[in-house]
């Protein structure tokens, strides 16, 4: 029997609700599939804090190095600043372990209303590549003359030649196995020195892949193109803050941030990648038990996938799909009442039911 060890971070707010369901549907699907999951939770969260100065350990990459994949809920907390809870637990891990890929699929399924007039179902279907090491995410800048009239902020941005090939690369190698066609969200009319580079590099890698269409729109535009047109996209492949703004949005035009899953991955596999839902801790519905946990649970399909265990991922996709189909139970996020451990037990009755022969 083939066997995984998984760290768990739930994180913070809804992240401990959905996490627990994602555990739920991964082990139905192992159970049926005959591989064995262990997990070990890891307490780092805003609550870790507030009460020890630190989001996680010094030494917490080490405590998860020798994992074969990290499951992630949420981070953030009111209370604690955004950019110290993501500079404190996820930017470190996104970092340190070389996940420079953000893969986040954008799909409308049977069942879910997009806020888009005139879509059915399979009508969008993309996938965004995430820049995930670089870009506008940088440590690089700094304050001066703070608390005077002349107080200003400073904050570089980096983009080198590796870090755009690699991810541009990534994109065009999942084209392949798509539609073949790439998309890239640039703004080189305004930013005249990265956003030029970056055209340059994807048109260079454009060019050694022959027989993927490649294009690229402005940032501005694309993200009208993302409501007017979004069937006309496949693979769409931008810099960290432009890929992170492009799958909220494209998490909305599928029906909710709650359907939207993720996965950071180091393709070369020297590092433990790490799955999370695109959304946060939700605040304001942390405690309510109304969570959607799809998208973790999706992102928990993609961990199998990663791991090899492509059946068992395409076992609980499948079931997720059910469940939306038949529109029983739905959370309120997408027009139901039920709670966030009815959708989950449903999912995972899905898969256990078809062990079972039904
Ligand atoms: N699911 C992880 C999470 O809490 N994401 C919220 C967030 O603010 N992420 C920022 C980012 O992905 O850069």
């Amino acid at each position: 029997m083939k066997s995984y060890k998984i760290a768990v971070i739930e994180g913070d707010g809804i992240g401990r609700e959905v996490v627990p369901e994602g555990i739920r549907v991964l082990e139905a699907a192992a159970r049926r599939f005959g591989i064995s999951l262990s997990w070990t939770n890891f307490d780092w969260s805003c609550e870790t804090y507030l009460s020890t100065g630190r989001m996680m350990p010094e030494d917490a990459l080490d405590q998860v190095r020798p994992y074969d994949a990290i499951y992630l809920g949420a981070v953030g907390y009111p209370g604690v600043p955004d950019h110290v809870s993501l500079w404190g637990l996820l930017i470190p891990i996104r970092r340190g372990f070389k996940q420079y890929v953000n893969l986040r699929p954008c799909r409308l399924l049977e069942g879910i209303t997009t806020p888009l007039s005139g879509r059915n179902a399979g009508e969008i279907d993309f996938c965004i590549v995430r820049e995930n090491s670089e870009g506008e995410y940088s440590e690089i800048g700094g304050r001066l003359h703070r608390n005077t009239d002349q107080e200003m902020a400073i904050q570089e941005t980096v983009f080198t030649r590796r870090g755009c090939d690699r991810v541009i690369s990534y994109a065009f190698e999942l084209a392949r196995t798509r539609r073949n066609h790439v998309t890239s969200a640039t703004k080189s009319n305004g930013i005249v020195f990265t956003m030029p580079f970056w055209d340059e590099r994807f048109n260079a890698i454009a060019k050694t892949y022959t027989g993927v269409k490649a294009d690229q729109y402005h940032i501005d535009i694309l993200t009208a193109h993302f409501v007017s047109h979004p069937d006309r996209f496949d693979v769409v492949v931008g810099s960290n803050l432009f890929g992170d703004i492009l799958s909220d949005l494209g998490a909305a035009v599928v029906g909710s941030m709650g359907l939207a899953p993720s996965a950071n991955l180091n393709p070369e596999r020297e590092y433990p990648s790490m799955f999370e839902p695109v959304h946060g801790s939700a605040p304001d519905i942390a405690g309510k038990g109304i969570a959607n946990p799809v998208a973790q649970i999706w992102s928990g399909a993609m961990m199998l996938e990663h791991l090899g265990e492509k059946h068992a991922a395409h076992a609980v996709e499948q079931a997720i799909f059910k469940v939306l189909a038949r529109r029983d139970p739905l959370t309120p996020d997408i027009g139901g009442k039920a709670k966030t451990e009815d959708m989950g037990k449903a999912i995972a009755a899905e898969i256990s039911a078809v062990t079972a022969g039904n």
